[in-house]
Formats: C-alpha cells, structure tokens, sequence
C-alpha cells in the first residue's frame, strides 16, 4: 500500500507574468491541492497516489506526465472522453496576493465519482488525504469525498481534511454543511484561521472549534497563520510553529506544502515539533519558487534551510 492517498481536480494553471488585462505572458504549470500535496511527500521520498479525472486531450496527458515525472503514482486515474481538464489563470499582483480565475464548471475533475475511489481505497494507505475543495465541485464529488472519508475511518485508515476553503467555488455557509460532518472522519484536521469555523459553529473561537472537533475525535488540528507560521492543538496541549526567514515570492501552494511536510514527518514517525518544523521547512521553499509545487524540496534539499538567515548564501 501507499503512504498517501489522495484525489480531486488537477488543473492546468496559466500563470501570467503580469496583470491579464494588459495580455502578459502565460506560462503552463500544474495547479490542484490535492495533487501538490502528492508532489510533495513523493519528493520526500514516501509513496503517494493521487486519484481524479483527466481529460483525453493534451491537457490531460500534460496533468498525467507531471505527476509521473514526480513518480506520484497514478493508475487510479480516470481518463474522461466526454469533458475537459479544468483550467485557471493566476495573476499575482503581489508577493502574497495572487487573483484566480477559474475555468473548472463541468470539468473531468468535477465529475469524480464514488466507484473512481473504490479500487484505490481497497488497495489501502497508511494516511488519505483529502480537501475542501473537491466536496465542492459537484454532487457526485462531494459524494465521493464523504464515501471515501466514511469508508477510510471504518477500515481504519487515517484521514487527513484540509479546510481549503475556496470563495469561487461555494458560500461559507454551504462549505460548513459539508465539512463539518466530513470533519468526523478525520484524525488531523488543516485549516487557516479564518477558516477554522467553516468545520464548526460560525463565528466560534478557535478554541471551541478545536474543543469540539477533539470531543467528535479528531486528534490534531492544525492551524495555519500565514507569516505568524501555525498552532498544532493536540488533546495535551498547542504547540506553535514559527516560519523560516526566506524571501517569499509566491505564496500560492504553500499550504499545501505545509501540509506535505507535516505528513511526511507522520510518515517518519517525527514527534510533533519535528513535523511542524518539516512543515515549515517545505512551506519555506514552496514560498521561495514561483508555482505551486515547483519549488518543493527533495529529502536531500531539506536541510538547507537548516540555521537559515535571511540573506544567506548557500
Ligand atoms: O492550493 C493551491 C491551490 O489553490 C491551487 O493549486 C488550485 O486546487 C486549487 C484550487 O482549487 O484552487
């Protein structure tokens, strides 16, 4: 079996080079946060398969070449004839503040279904990984996200739920109604701050949101802060994460670079402050490259940043 196993919608992300209505340049790369989670834990060295739908186009064969290339295994993937790759256009206007657009309505990735998960669920892994964001991409995802929470926690597979909240795709209150249940499954729970109530009572603190998500069995919440880095809750206490000084020139992905590098220090059986640091550590580099997952760091890379000053030269 697997280390990770995760699935949702891999898109094709057209990064412009400058603002979109003066027609900058686009580059090509690999979006999806399930599928970077993937990315990052395969360049650590661990086993991970990503599950979803593809189209049988150019698009679908770029998504499938660079999820091999980074040997996410992908036998699980489904090629759809009928719809499109989902596409978005990122237009980062500044260091930490990138506009999206998607073009993903009635994309192959939104047309997930249950039966796409079964074969890869009964196959096992030690952790699934799973978003907010894929629940919000259609009825038949979202049925497919909650059957493979459901199926995961009887057969005793850990779950892993990031938040991800996304505005584009779904209001506050529709996101709650999902994800809170979905929640249950979980044993780690990810999310920012401010979207930490979206698996809770609206408006409620972060610590009756935690309080509660420990009281319905979740064991880890892990909550993100941007800069400030991230507060791990565990039921004996919280522990903080501090980030690594780097000069940030992308924020895009660095969630689920943390995210990566958390359940890769899970994987290797870390203690928590080892696998917050790792979690810091990926997202730093992820911070530091333009893309998504481009600048995710090999096991060999990791210690790079170790002792890290701002400025210096390695
Ligand atoms: O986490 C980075 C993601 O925002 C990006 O890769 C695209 O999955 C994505 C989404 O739905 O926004």
């Amino acid at each position: 079996a697997v280390d990770l196993l995760t699935f949702g919608e891999a898109m094709v992300s057209l990064r412009a080079a400058g603002p979109l209505a003066t027609g900058a340049a686009l580059s090509m790369h690999l979006a999806g946060a399930e599928s970077n989670v993937a990315v990052g834990v395969a360049r650590l060295g661990h086993r991970a398969a990503w599950v979803g739908r593809v189209s049988t186009d150019e698009f679908g064969e770029y998504v499938l070449r660079h999820l091999r290339a980074e040997g996410v295994g992908v036998d699980g993937v489904t090629r759809d004839a009928e719809r499109q790759t989902g596409l978005m256009f990122l237009e980062q206007r500044s260091a930490d503040l990138t506009r999206v657009q998607y073009y993903r309505a009635g994309s192959a990735g939104s047309a997930l279904r249950v039966d796409d998960l079964r074969a890869p669920l009964a196959a096992g892994a030690r952790m699934l990984h799973l978003t907010g964001i894929t629940p919000a991409l259609s009825d038949s995802a979202r049925e497919a996200t909650e059957w493979a929470a459901k199926t995961a926690a009887a057969a005793g597979i850990p779950v892993c739920l990031d938040v991800n909240y996304r505005a584009r795709l779904w209001s506050r209150e529709a996101a709650r109604a999902v994800l809170t249940p979905l929640a249950a499954y979980a044993s780690t729970v990810v999310a920012s701050a401010d979207e930490l109530d979206l698996v809770g009572e609206p408006g409620a603190d972060e610590s009756t949101t935690v309080a509660e998500l420990f009281a319905r069995g979740v064991t880890t919440v892990l909550v993100k802060l941007g800069a400030d880095g991230a507060r791990a809750h565990t039921p004996t206490g919280v522990a903080h994460a501090g980030v690594l000084p780097v000069t940030a020139v992308d924020t895009v992905g660095a969630g689920d670079a943390f995210t990566a590098g958390y359940l890769s220090g899970w994987f290797d059986g870390l203690d928590l402050p080892d696998r917050l640091r790792r979690a810091a550590t990926v997202a730093a580099f992820a911070v530091s490259t333009r893309g998504d997952c481009e600048g995710l760091p090999r096991r060999a890379e990791l210690s790079l940043l170790d002792g890290h000053e701002a400025g210096s030269v390695l």
